[in-house]
């Protein structure tokens, strides 16, 4: 089958395609600017997108919405990430960070489905930010976020090493999980 993917983000694409194509499942991404509307939730943000979606795509499709959560910032960026790393950057979270200790942090992605019906499927991944940015792979904050009971970055891992672990891996991994249940 084939699925559309709304979103502008190339690093989102490789890594849906990494995990559900080897299920069947075509990943075809569509560039459709949606509202991202002002929420204290991804689930509201996500939500609120695909129903103003819905309305203007043909076919069944789905979004994801994510953000890194930082414990010592009491959240931020959270919801604001996409606008956070535009203007900030790795290095303007690093600054933030400087002298600070508790460096806690969890990335968490929320993928929404619209087959006439909403569905929508969650992933966390808990780790810390680190002093440096490290690697070249993946996007965004990658280079600064080292998963909890490993030695590397996100963006010092392959895509399938990031997928098996991340947040966007655990909420594909529940959407495969019930795209294959419920589409016999
Ligand atoms: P679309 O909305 O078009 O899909 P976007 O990049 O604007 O793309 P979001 O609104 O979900 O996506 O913003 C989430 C931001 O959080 C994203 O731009 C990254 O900076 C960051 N982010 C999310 N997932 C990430 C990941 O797996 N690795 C690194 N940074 C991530």
């Amino acid at each position: 089958m084939k699925l559309q993917f709304i979103t502008s983000n190339p690093g989102k694409v490789r890594e849906a395609r990494e995990y559900l194509e080897p299920l069947g499942v075509e990943v075809k991404q569509v560039h459709f600017e949606y509202p991202e509307i002002q929420a204290d939730t991804l689930e509201e943000v996500a939500e609120y997108g695909a129903k103003w979606l819905s309305e203007r795509i043909e076919g069944p499709f789905f979004l994801d919405d994510s953000g890194l959560f930082i414990e010592s910032l009491r959240g931020f960026p959270g919801v604001y990430s996409a606008y956070v790393y535009k203007t900030l950057g790795v290095w303007g979270i690093l600054k933030l960070l400087e002298g600070v200790s508790d460096r806690r942090a969890y990335f968490k992605s929320v993928v929404a489905y619209w087959d006439g019906a909403l569905h929508t499927f969650e992933g966390r991944v808990d780790g810390e930010i680190t002093s440096e940015p490290l690697g070249s792979d993946g996007f965004g904050f990658d280079p600064i976020f080292r998963p909890s009971g490993f030695e590397k970055t996100f963006a010092e891992m392959t895509t399938e090493e990031k997928n098996m672990i991340s947040h966007r891996g655990h909420a594909l991994e529940a959407f495969a999980k019930w795209l294959k249940e419920n589409l016999k």
